[in-house]
């Protein structure tokens, strides 16, 4: 226990000296260790300050998430808290690296604060679905007023030490980096000015800066993006407690609230998600020390919205890229839609005039294959055809470097086939971005048969550095993203054929959470792409309704927002439900001898998200992702898919397997085996009892 927490003292300075790598987590034995240092220090009577100061990268980034499904162990973290505070001496709390939520509590404990200059506080509990809950929801108001610590625990966004300072969170910002000899000259200051304990728990809160509807005027302005998260209206009831009650009752209140997020759904989805978006980068048979591919040269073929976007990325990160394109109105329309992209941030002043020059000035224009030839990794971003692709890989082949990575955009076609297309399949991969491919944090990135691994490993390595959130998967059709939304768009298509309003089926897909019901997504991806994928699909389903209102709009031109209509018809970006779709689908339906059906707001939620979670099981069982959370991290980070769902798998895992099994059964009494017979994995945890989770770290054990 004592060498994770250690105490030492040089002269009348104590050092109490937290070593729990990789983040100084508030494990039990940090805990523990904080709490005996403490008392040690209390009883030195060789010791006149104590600091409080973390080896390694950081200061304490937080409680231990890893302990939170298991059973409380004491010393709990306020008491601790309450420990420090009460110490007689002074306690500095010395910050490097991130001091977050129960570090930032921790520190908050302490009599005072100082802190390098690289350093960030804050409280991003929030970010888990839940609040911060020894005592920080009590103190930082107290420190820097209840606006701007309501702004720092809703939106769980760090502060940059000067901030922090500026704020009053940090007492004092050091020189420079050198923490220890920083914070014991600051200690010293301190001893020297006569400093005595000073207790945020005795401060008073500024009552002034809370006038009559402060909190419901602050709830209104969250309100959009903080739609259907439990932890933010949690956390302003703290705030309010803070105001309005003495400060033993309102930690109390706290505690309450604390303990409803720790025990809701959208906290486990959460967290499930903060370790899911950490177990995606790994690559069970990829070692994490394979040598990478240098990339200090980009090319991106197809300068249409999708390779524009893509090029982006890579400028953005300082990434010099040659757009290819196949006569100069096409690149000029492709260079002009980047220039776009990029004048637009910069009038919403998300980005600055320099750092717009200084990104266009790395994207330059080819027309010939021989432009590419000196880049390291090529990325293809052309319409989705098989044959276009593989001309265009066989050129790639033809005249890019050795060792060059060719990457394709496709979002359902064989990177396998694609591969095949060169002598070079092992440098074959697929790459899939998600529209707008600048802004969609997802990458879905595409092993082939052939992949050698340092291909993986480099393109897992260039998704972090162009900021993506990357998730391997295997070939498929459609991969794992789209290939588990289409038996989602299938049911929404199909209950449109039963009568079923799409207004009313995207609505209550938006208030599950989704930012946006399945037919709004298919009128603005386009339903004639939606139609093409589903013609290249060789192993569609022999069902004649299968996306029948999708095929037929194509047919009479309704492509969705690009062409103002679709399922619904749009007064610019307003979509409108149509009339017209209602009467077409009712014929398509006669025709096709579907009968209209009532259904409840239940049954389309199941509809749409258990057909997912089946094809998810079936992704699994093939072997097709690695993990059930790694499907969760696709649908959150590329489909709208809310966090505090927390992925297809999470929320069957919530709902219960055995209850998506029974549900299933219902449907396939109404419509038979094809769409509606559980995926064998499936059935198996259902009848277990189990879960993808308990199967997933079965397999990992
Ligand atoms: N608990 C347990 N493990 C943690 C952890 C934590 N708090 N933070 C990080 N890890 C693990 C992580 O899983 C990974 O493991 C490794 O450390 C490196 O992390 C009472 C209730 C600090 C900014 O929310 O935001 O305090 O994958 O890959 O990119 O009020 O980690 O290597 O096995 O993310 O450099 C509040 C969470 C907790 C901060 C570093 N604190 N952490 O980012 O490294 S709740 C947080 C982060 C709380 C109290 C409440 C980031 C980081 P592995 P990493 P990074």
């Amino acid at each position: 226990m004592a060498d994770i927490v250690s105490y030492s003292r040089e002269g009348d300075i104590a050092y109490i000296t937290i070593d729990n790598p990789p983040v100084n987590a508030l494990s039990l034995a940090v805990r523990s260790g904080i709490q005996q240092c403490v008392r040690r220090f209390v009883a030195d009577a060789e010791a006149r300050a104590a600091i409080l100061i973390c080896a390694g990268r950081t200061f304490i980034a937080g409680a231990d998430i890893t302990e939170f499904d298991k059973p409380r162990q004491d010393p709990w973290l306020p008491e601790v808290i309450e420990e420090i505070e009460a110490s007689p001496k002074i306690i500095v709390a010395a910050i490097h690296g991130t001091a977050l939520g129960g570090g930032l509590e921790t520190a908050m404990g302490c009599h005072y604060r100082c802190a390098v200059p690289s350093a960030k506080v804050g409280l991003p509990e929030v970010a888990l679905g839940l609040l911060p809950g020894a005592t920080g929801t009590q103190r930082l108001p107290r420190l820097i007023g209840p606006q701007a610590a309501l702004d720092v625990m809703v939106s769980g966004k760090p502060m940059a030490a000067k901030a922090a300072r500026d704020a009053g969170a940090v007492d004092h910002l050091l020189d420079d980096e050198n923490l220890r000899a920083g914070a014991t000259a600051y200690a010293r200051k301190l001893l020297a000015a006569g400093a005595k304990p000073r207790r945020i728990s005795e401060m008073s809160i500024d009552q002034a800066s809370v006038g009559a509807g402060f909190f419901d005027d602050y709830r209104k302005s969250i309100a959009r993006e903080a739609r259907g998260y439990f932890a933010p209206g949690q956390i302003i009831k703290c705030v309010e407690a803070a105001v309005s009650l003495p400060y033993k009752d309102a930690v109390k209140r706290e505690n309450e609230l604390f303990l409803e997020c720790m025990a809701s759904s959208h906290s486990r989805a959460q967290r499930h998600l903060f370790f899911a978006e950490r177990a995606c980068a790994k690559v069970p048979d990829v070692p994490a020390d394979t040598p990478l591919r240098p990339v200090k040269k980009v090319a991106v073929i197809g300068g249409g919205t999708m390779g524009g976007g893509i090029a982006m990325n890579f400028a953005n990160v300082g990434i010099p890229v040659v757009l290819k394109e196949v006569n100069q109105a096409a690149l000029d329309r492709g260079l002009a839609i980047i220039r776009g992209n990029y004048e637009n941030t910069v009038k919403k002043g998300r980005l600055s005039q320099a750092d717009f020059e200084r990104c266009m000035s790395l994207i330059t224009g080819t027309l010939d294959y021989a432009g590419v030839g000196d880049c390291d990794l090529i990325v293809e971003a052309v319409f989705e055809n098989m044959a276009l692709k593989k001309e265009i890989f066989g050129e790639l082949d033809r005249v890019a470097k050795a060792g060059a990575i060719l990457a394709s955009n496709t979002s359902t076609l064989d990177v396998d086939e694609i591969a095949r297309a060169t002598r070079r399949p092992q440098d074959v991969i697929g790459w899939h971005f998600f529209a707008p491919a600048n802004v969609m944090t997802l990458l879905e990135i595409v092993r082939g048969a052939a992949t050698a691994k340092d291909v993986i490993a480099t393109s897992m390595a260039m998704a972090k550095t162009i900021r993506k959130t990357a998730v391997l998967v295997r070939v498929c059709f459609g991969f794992v993203g789209n290939r588990m939304f289409f038996p989602y768009v299938r049911e929404a298509q199909r209950m449109l054929l039963e009568g079923i309003a799409p207004e009313r089926i995207d609505r209550v897909a938006h208030d599950w959470g989704m930012a946006m019901g399945p037919h709004g997504v298919s009128d603005l991806s386009g339903l004639d792409v939606l139609d093409k994928v589903n013609n290249e699909w060789k192993q569609k389903p022999n069902d004649p309704a299968y996306c029948r209102m999708v095929a037929k709009l194509t047919e009479m031109g309704r492509y969705g927002q690009k062409t103002g209509a679709g399922i619904y018809k749009y007064e610019g970006r307003n979509a409108l439900p149509d009339a017209e779709v209602a009467r077409i689908a009712k014929e398509e339906a006669t025709r096709l001898g579907v009968p209209q059906i009532e259904v409840s707001d239940a049954e389309i939620i199941e509809r749409l998200f258990y057909s997912m979670i089946n094809e998810g099981a079936l992704i699994l069982a093939e072997g097709m992702a690695s993990r059930p959370s790694d499907i969760d991290v696709v649908f959150v980070h590329g489909y709208g898919l809310p966090r505090y769902r927390g992925g297809p798998m999470q929320y069957g895992d919530e709902v219960g397997l055995k209850n998506v099994v029974a549900a299933m059964a219902k449907y396939r009494q109404r419509y038979g085996d094809l769409y509606w017979t559980p995926a064998p994995l499936l059935k198996e945890l259902a009848d277990k009892g189990s879960s993808f989770r308990a199967w997933s770290e079965a397999r990992e054990a």
